[in-house]
C-alpha cells in the first residue's frame, strides 16, 4: 500500500476509535438525607426507586458507589447537575468521575 493510502487509512483507524467512558461515582458523607441521593439517582442517573436505594446504601456503608459510565461531556453535566442541586438544598454532596 502506498504510504498516501496508509496515512488515510491510519487517519480513519484513529477517527472510528471508540470514544473513552467515565465512570461517574457519588461519595458519601454525614449531612446529605438518604431521600436526597435516592432521588439524585432516579433524576440524573435513570435509576429506578429500587435500583436508586441500592447504590445509595453501597455509598453509605462503602463510602462510594458508581452511578454509571458516560462520555466525558456528559458525565461532567451530570456531576455539575448534582452539585448545583446539592448546593441549591444545603447539602455537602459530591460526585466525581474515573476514566472506565
Ligand atoms: N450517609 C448519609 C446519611 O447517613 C447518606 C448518604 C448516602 C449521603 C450516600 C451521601 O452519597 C451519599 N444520611
Amino acid at each position: 500500500m502506498a504510504k498516501a493510502q496508509k496515512d488515510v487509512a491510519e487517519k480513519v483507524r484513529a477517527q472510528i476509535k471508540t470514544p473513552k467512558r467515565y465512570v461517574v461515582y457519588l461519595l458519601n458523607d454525614d449531612y446529605t438525607t438518604m431521600e436526597f441521593v435516592v432521588k439524585v439517582l432516579m433524576l440524573y442517573f435513570g435509576h429506578n426507586a429500587r435500583a436508586a436505594f441500592d447504590i445509595m446504601m453501597k455509598v453509605h456503608e462503602e463510602g462510594r458507589g458508581v452511578c454509571g459510565a458516560y462520555p466525558f461531556e456528559i458525565a461532567e453535566t451530570k456531576i455539575a447537575q448534582v452539585h448545583t442541586h446539592a448546593k441549591a438544598n444545603n447539602f455537602p454532596l459530591r460526585a466525581f468521575m474515573e476514566e472506565e
